[in-house]
Formats: C-alpha cells, structure tokens, sequence
C-alpha cells in the first residue's frame, strides 16, 4: 500500500547525484511497500553543501524520524548529515564506476567516533535493508507498521521455494552408458 502523498514524511531519502537514484529508489519502494511516509531529495555534501546543512538542522522539526543517505565515490553525504543533525542516519553506499562501490562502503563506515552513521551494504541490497531498518526504528512507537513488517517477513518466507528451478545452463547429464558385450 502506498504512502498517501499528503502525510508528513517520515523519513527522508536524500541522494548526491541523480545518478544515485536507480538504487535509492529501491529504498523508496520498500518504504512505499510498508506504508512509510517519505520524501526524496537530491542534496550533494559537495556541489550543494549549503542545501545539505539547511536540510538536515531542519529535519527534526520537519517532523523526519530517521534520514537515508545514498552516495558514491568519496561519498561524504552521509557522514556530513550525521554532523548537522542527531537523527539516525542510514548511508548506501552506491556502487561506482571506478571501484564498484568500495570507495563508497569504506568513506561511508568508517566513521569517526562521536557522529555514527549505520551503514548498510552497497547497492540496491543496501538500498533495501535501510528502508527496512527505518522502518524497524519507526516500529519501535508503532504498532500497525510493526505488523506490517512482520507479514513482509512472512510473505518472504513463503516465497522460498524447497528446491531450485532448473536453469539454462545447468549442466545436462550424461547419457548412462550401457556395458559393452562380452
Ligand atoms: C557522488 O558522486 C554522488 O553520490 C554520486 O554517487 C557520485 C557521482 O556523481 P555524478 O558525477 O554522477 O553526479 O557525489
């Protein structure tokens, strides 16, 4: 069930670039899938850094409970929100070009002590599971959405099959050879 458009998002998808949209969109999805209301942003800690700082000291009273940032590269994003606001920050790495994203996993965990950001895995995986971590935070005070991540879990487990689908390539076995005449 999607977020009715005019609830106060609850948790704020911020992204450095367009470019990191085909996997923060995932985030935005399971978000829309639990009835979580958001909003998504594109908010760079470098080419728009004052937007950045005016977007994170106003979450809190803007009424966001947690923010999700997504950034590739030398990904500074989320660590520079974590430094204007004391919401809990989630950061995606974004799998980049040049070092398929563990340019951005290593910039976005490792975080000095004393401003944390929670790190999820790199791309769409990540994308995902921050949805649902936000989401677990919220449920912490609600119920309802408790439920609703409760029967998420449930319909993926009755979506696991017991055995595998063949696939095309799967190797076809071998004729059984029959035994030469003596
Ligand atoms: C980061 O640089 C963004 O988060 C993005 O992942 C990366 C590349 O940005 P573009 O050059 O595609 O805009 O700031």
């Amino acid at each position: 069930m999607p977020a009715p458009a005019d609830e106060t998002p609850l948790v704020g998808i911020i992204i450095g670039s367009q470019s990191d949209w085909p996997t923060l969109t995932h985030a935005a999805a399971t978000l829309a899938r639990l009835a979580v209301p958001h909003e998504v942003k594109i908010v760079s800690a470098h080419r728009t850094p004052d937007r950045l700082r005016d977007y994170a000291i106003t979450a809190r009273d803007r009424g966001l409970k947690v923010v999700i940032a997504g950034a590739g590269g030398a990904a500074h994003l989320p660590g520079m929100c974590a430094s204007w606001t004391s919401l809990p920050v989630l950061g995606v790495p974004v799998e980049s070009h040049a070092l398929n994203g563990m340019d951005s996993l290593l910039s976005i965990v490792q975080m000095p002590a004393g401003v944390p950001v929670g790190t999820l895995a790199i791309g769409r995986a990540g994308a995902v599971n921050a949805a649902l971590l936000a989401a677990a935070i919220l449920a912490t005070h609600d119920s309802a959405l408790a439920a609703r991540l409760d029967a998420l879990r449930a319909e993926q487990t009755a979506g696991v099959p017991q055995e595998p689908e063949p696939v095309p390539s799967e190797p076809v076995p071998p004729e059984p050879v029959s035994p030469l005449p003596s």
